[in-house]
């Protein structure tokens, strides 16, 4: 090319290199920004640990996806950590000889103060399962069935309550209570002097029909209005700054929309779905890519995290779910975890066990690439 700059012999190299050198910089910064830069958190004041669990979790989806499993060292099948309160196990470490990297718990009945969750599993055994989990590396999550406010039922009572719990409601009252009770557990989750960082998913499923804050039982205002109120006595009430807030609608129907019941950039920290697979594997596939599509592009535009928060196959009775139907479902999302729901009995558990079926499956998953257990998980810097 003839230079355009005659009287300056050589400056158009000069030239091309500076903005070469510029264009390069400044995309590094481009990427950077985009990369590490998560929106700020829910809670501003959020402790040390918190806004390092968001680390953790951005570095996780980066190099795959945490593998996750609701009361995993609670109980399993045939045993349950109660009767053996010295011993850790899980179903997952008897198959593979590691623990799940994500470890669910639920909250249910903390806010009648009564001793154990609605599952049986006693809230003191609960708290102990909490630190040793974190203490071994391993990523808290918390979801709440709480009951319904207005009947006593559980949350599947579908009585409407969500409009009750709010300022100038019939049940106020109880629900300030309850939702200090809840305070009061998540704040005695202490380990070397520091709150155990925990990932909060309150309400969820709110587009399902079977929960009492769900669609059509509360109208999206007041759902809005009653996780926005939650967040805010939490945080600002009881001083709870260890929590990273997660919004998981179930899976999209036709004319669902994802955001329908958002309470905001200010209030949600982490973006989920649950979606299970009905034993119809090419609908689960195809609904997890086309949801898991759109959660990721909310979440990248808003710079926040995402995650498969609830999925399993009941009975796992596909040999080889895990490596052939869940793997290649979410392979390239993106997500920081996914979550199996619980091992409750052999006709009701997301994980294999010792002896079922698809152990051999299990063990040929956690070979893959993608998928990070609890080991994997520690040797991740962030
Ligand atoms: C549901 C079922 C119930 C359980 C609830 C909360 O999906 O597993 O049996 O009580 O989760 O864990």
């Amino acid at each position: 090319m003839k230079n355009i700059f005659p009287l300056f012999p050589g400056f158009r190299n000069k030239a091309l290199s500076l903005f070469l050198l510029v264009f390069t910089l400044l995309s590094y910064i481009g990427l950077w920004s985009q990369s590490n830069n998560l929106a700020p958190l829910v809670d501003k004041k959020a402790t040390a640990s918190a806004i390092l669990l968001s680390k953790k979790l951005q570095a996780i989806s980066k190099q795959g996806f945490a593998i996750g499993h609701q009361d995993a060292s609670s109980y399993g099948i045939g045993w349950k950590h109660k009767d053996h309160p010295d011993k850790i196990d899980s179903d997952v470490y008897r198959v593979l000889g590691d623990f799940p990297a994500v470890f669910g718990f639920d909250i249910g009945g903390i806010e009648l103060d009564s001793p154990d969750n609605l599952d049986s599993v006693p809230f003191d055994n609960m708290r102990k399962l909490i630190i040793d989990a974190h203490a071994k590396g391993g990523i808290i999550t918390i979801s709440w069935h709480l009951d319904n406010p207005v009947t006593g039922g559980d949350s599947w009572d579908k009585t409407p309550a969500v409009a009750q719990c709010l300022k100038g409601g019939e049940e106020r009252v109880k629900y300030e209570l309850w939702v200090k009770r809840v305070a009061n557990f998540l704040n005695a989750l202490e380990y070397q002097g520091e709150k155990i960082p925990v990932v909060f998913r309150p309400f969820h499923e709110m587009n399902g029909a079977w929960f009492w804050w769900g669609d059509p039982n509360c109208t999206s205002k007041d759902y809005i209005r009653l996780w926005q109120d939650t967040v805010e006595q939490l945080r600002d009430v009881h001083q709870v700054h260890h929590l990273l807030y997660a919004y998981s609608p179930n899976k999209l129907n036709p004319g669902d929309e994802y955001l329908k019941y958002y309470p905001g950039d200010d209030f949600v920290d982490i973006f989920g779905i649950d979606i299970y697979d009905r034993n119809d594997a090419a609908d689960y596939i195809k609904s997890v890519k086309q949801d898991v599509e759109l959660m990721k592009s909310i979440a990248d535009k808003k710079n926040k995290l995402y995650a498969f928060t609830e999925t399993g196959l009941e009975k796992i009775p596909t040999e080889k779910w895990f490596t052939e139907v869940l793997y290649p479902a979410i392979e390239n999302s993106g997500i920081s975890w996914v979550l199996m729901w619980r091992n409750h009995r052999t006709s009701h558990h997301y994980m294999p066990f010792k002896g079922h079926p698809s152990e051999k499956d299990f063990k040929d998953f956690k070979a893959l690439p993608k998928t990070l257990f609890l080991k994997d998980i520690n040797q991740i810097k962030y």
